[in-house]
């Protein structure tokens, strides 16, 4: 019987060891410790519960095996009778009582800490929409939307298939420099040291903006705007994405956030708004032919290839091809409502909001002239742009008449 038992006690720590080979992983399975004061202070919160509850389950689990095995009965132990003790019914809800105000007191610290958006030196609102994330700088009034970055988008459509190191030449996805399906186009950049507010909300469905590197995980709700703040110490890339279903591709909305030196930050708005001040004047001046098609082949292949593809031939049965295809080669007022409204219950999203209007312009030239399509049209920015203020072609200009009378387009920019 003891050689029995002592064997079992042998293979049960062995047992218990085991999991002693993965410990060198442990960092990589624990909460990371971030980069701001919130979540240092999450990540000692968090360390500090947990032991907390090791020691509660060491004490617990060991009074219960010692008790086991020292009143066993092969050692004729006769189990006791009694009812109602009140001594330990006393003990057994004051002593989780004090655990429990124990482990509030700091947790509360915190969450009250994280909810004070007071001093924030920063706003920034970030909307979610079905797959990519708008910011919005509201101090400097920058604004873009961020997604996937398209060779990205374009990998993971060839499913398991995908050779990372065809798509990616020279690029190698390993360890911590995974960032496939991980990048994304525009990134959001912010100084370092700041206090930054962000406010979350959503144009469609819910979406949750998580980046570990912050502790932030808030809900984008539509309709609600949920707040939520980060001082970020160090300088660095911290990534995140959508952690809430929302919808078939919610896996391909990342978040990339560039934490740089406040001149840096300083330089990098400049450029951003000089670069929004001079896509206003894009849309006032004329365009050649060529310019919109060039313009626009970059602006098909961030915004369209990855599903209309490279070629225009499109995904049968998913993607329609761009190369033949009716609206494209038609009438531009259709071309031009099923980019700007997108086309309801479709992947077809509406980019009247996602684009300039020289995007736009650009983007419909181009696809009217590429792959075969050679309508010979030009579509100025202009004309996309008086569409959208909901003015009608005095200009000059012949203006898609159908497209201008559109309720939707107009309701669009308030101007009914
Ligand atoms: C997420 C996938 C997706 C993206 C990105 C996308 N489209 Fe589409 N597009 C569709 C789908 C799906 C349809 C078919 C809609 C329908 O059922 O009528 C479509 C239809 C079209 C059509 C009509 C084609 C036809 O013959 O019916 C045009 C033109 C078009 N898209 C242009 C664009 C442009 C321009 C862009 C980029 C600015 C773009 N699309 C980006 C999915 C996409
Ligand atoms: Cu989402």
């Amino acid at each position: 019987m003891t050689s029995n038992v002592s064997r079992w006690a042998l293979l049960s720590l062995v047992l218990l060891m085991m999991p002693l080979g993965a410990w060198a992983d442990w960092g990589a399975l624990n909460m990371p410790k971030g980069v701001t004061e919130i979540s240092n202070e999450v990540h000692t919160l968090h360390m500090r519960i947990f032991y907390v509850c090791v020691a509660i389950g060491v004490a617990v689990f060991g009074v219960m095996i010692v008790s086991m095995f020292l009143h066993r009965k092969s050692r004729g132990h006769k189990p006791a009778d009694f009812h109602e003790s009140t001594t330990v019914e006393i003990v057994w809800t004051v002593v989780p009582l004090v655990i429990l105000i124990a482990m509030a007191i700091p947790a509360a610290r915190v969450l009250i800490k994280m909810e004070d958006f007071t001093d924030s030196e920063l706003s920034i609102k970030v909307t979610g929409y079905q797959w990519r994330w708008r910011y919005d700088y509201l101090d400097s009034g920058v604004s873009f939307y961020s997604q996937l970055k398209s060779e990205h988008n374009l990998a993971r459509q060839q499913g398991a298939d995908v050779d990372l190191a065809t798509a990616f030449p020279g690029e190698s996805f390993n360890g911590e420099e995974d960032v496939y399906l991980r990048e994304v186009d525009n990134e959001l950049v912010v100084p370092v040291g700041k206090k930054i507010r962000f406010l979350h909300t959503s144009a469609d469905v819910i979406h949750s903006w998580w980046v570990q590197d912050l502790a932030i995980k808030k809900d984008a709700i539509p309709g609600f705007i949920n707040e939520n703040w980060a001082r970020i110490e160090e300088p660095g890339v911290y990534r995140g994405k959508c952690a809430e279903l929302c919808g078939r591709d919610h896996g391909f909305m990342p978040v990339v956030v560039r934490a740089v030196p406040q001149d840096e930050y300083d330089a990098w708005i400049a450029d951003q708004q000089l670069a929004m001040a001079s896509k206003g004047d894009e849309s006032e001046r004329q365009w050649n032919h060529e310019e919109l098609v060039s313009a626009g082949e970059q602006v098909y292949q961030a915004n369209c290839m990855s599903c209309h593809q490279a070629e225009g031939q499109g995904i049968p049965g998913m993607f329609p091809a761009i190369a033949g295809s009716d609206v494209a080669t038609g009438s531009i007022d259709k071309h031009l409502s099923t980019v700007m409204n997108g086309v309801e219950g479709t992947m077809m999203s509406r980019f009247s909001e996602v684009l300039t209007d020289a995007d736009i312009a650009a983007v419909i030239t181009y696809q009217r002239n590429a792959f075969g399509n050679g309508t010979g049209d030009t579509l100025q920015p202009s004309q996309v742009q008086s569409l959208r203020t909901g003015m009608t072609a005095d200009n000059g200009l012949t203006l898609p008449s159908k497209v201008a009378s559109m309720p939707e387009l107009n309701s669009n920019t308030g101007v009914n």
